[in-house]
Parts: structure tokens; C-alpha cells; sequence
């Protein structure tokens, strides 16, 4: 029986992608996986607008978990991110044309905070089922990153555990040399 709430959030496409492959991975996720049941959300790209969206449905339905998950072009591996940073810098405007540089996200707050769910049990977990998998250090300085301050910021002491993750392009958005995963994978990964 379902006694465990997560709340999972996906992006829509940015910068020149029709998909992203976050979304399609956390939309094709079962309702329920084990004890817990999955509540979807997806955000739009915009810096701080997509973290209060994330807040005001957690006031809601008081979830155990947050978990976010968003697109990292370029990497070849589901990767758990470690720690969020106190920084906004874009190189490329959001999806509401916003495009910090080096700002703070909470003046008050610290230069960083770690995820609070448990990442290298999620890396030794996905890695058992033959899926790659391994720890990033930085989250970036772009939505991502401020979705995953934000949201740490927001829960540092009220005991949802907050983590995010991201994941690569699929086999569709990479270029020529690029590393990409298939989504059914990407899926059977984050499960
Ligand atoms: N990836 C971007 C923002 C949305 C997404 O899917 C990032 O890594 O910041």
C-alpha cells in the first residue's frame, strides 16, 4: 500500500529542444513504486517561478520526498547532484527571457546546501541494475540549480528530504558524438 508521498517534477523544453527528456521520464513513471506514492509536476524553465510552483504543491499534499529531475546535455549517466549553490549565472535566457548574472538566490542564506536524500544509496541502486549512474558535484548555475537551492533553502529544517537529479539527452536531441540515453532506460533508472 502506497503510504509514502513523492513529489517528482519534470521541466519542458528549453533553449531549442522540442522535449526534455526529464518530463517524458518522470510522465512515463508508474503512479505508485513500492510504498510510495508519485505525485508528477512539470515546470516551466523559469528562474524562482518553477521553485514556487514546486513549494505551493507541497503545502498541498505534504510530501515525504521532493525529488526534481531535469535535462544535463552532454553527460552520459543519470547523475544524483550532491549540493545546490547560492548562485544564479545564465548563459542563456530562461523561458521567460530572465537572464541573471552571478546574483544570489537567497542573500541570506548559505553558499550552499546538500541534498538531503540519500545519493550514494540512489547511484548503488541504479548501478545494480547495469544503468549508469554516478554522483555530479554541481547542478550548474541555471534553473536547475535554483530549483534545487530553493527548494533545499525552503525545507532545511522542516524534514522533507529535497534532492534532484539529472539526467542526459535522449537518443533524438544528441548531436553527432553526443552521449544519449533511451528513455525506457532513463525510466527503469530513476525508478
Ligand atoms: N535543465 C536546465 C534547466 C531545465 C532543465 O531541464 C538546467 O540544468 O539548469
Amino acid at each position: 500500500m502506497a503510504n509514502c508521498t513523492l513529489l517528482i517534477t519534470g521541466f519542458e523544453p528549453f533553449h531549442q529542444e522540442t522535449i526534455n527528456p526529464s518530463w517524458e521520464a518522470v510522465a512515463a513513471l508508474p503512479e505508485t513504486i513500492g510504498p510510495w506514492k508519485l505525485e508528477k509536476l512539470r515546470l516551466p524553465v523559469v528562474f524562482g517561478q518553477a521553485a514556487e510552483l514546486v513549494l505551493a504543491r507541497a503545502e498541498e499534499i505534504h510530501p515525504d520526498v521532493i525529488l526534481s529531475v531535469g535535462q544535463a546535455g552532454g553527460r552520459d549517466a543519470i547523475t544524483p547532484e550532491v549540493i545546490a549553490i547560492n548562485l544564479q549565472n545564465a548563459s542563456i535566457p530562461d523561458n521567460a527571457g530572465n537572464q541573471p548574472h552571478h546574483l544570489p538566490i537567497h542573500p541570506e542564506g548559505h553558499d550552499g546546501y546538500f541534498a538531503t536524500v540519500p545519493v550514494r544509496r540512489m547511484v548503488d541502486a541504479a548501478q545494480e541494475k547495469g544503468i549508469p549512474c554516478k554522483l555530479s558535484y554541481s547542478a550548474g548555475t541555471y534553473v536547475c540549480n535554483d530549483v534545487f537551492y530553493r527548494l533545499l533553502y525552503h525545507h532545511r529544517e522542516s524534514g522533507v528530504q529535497v534532492g534532484f537529479i539529472h539526467v542526459p539527452f535522449l537518443p533524438q536531441q544528441a548531436k553527432v558524438g553526443q552521449p544519449s540515453m533511451a528513455l525506457e532506460e532513463m525510466v527503469r533508472g530513476l525508478d
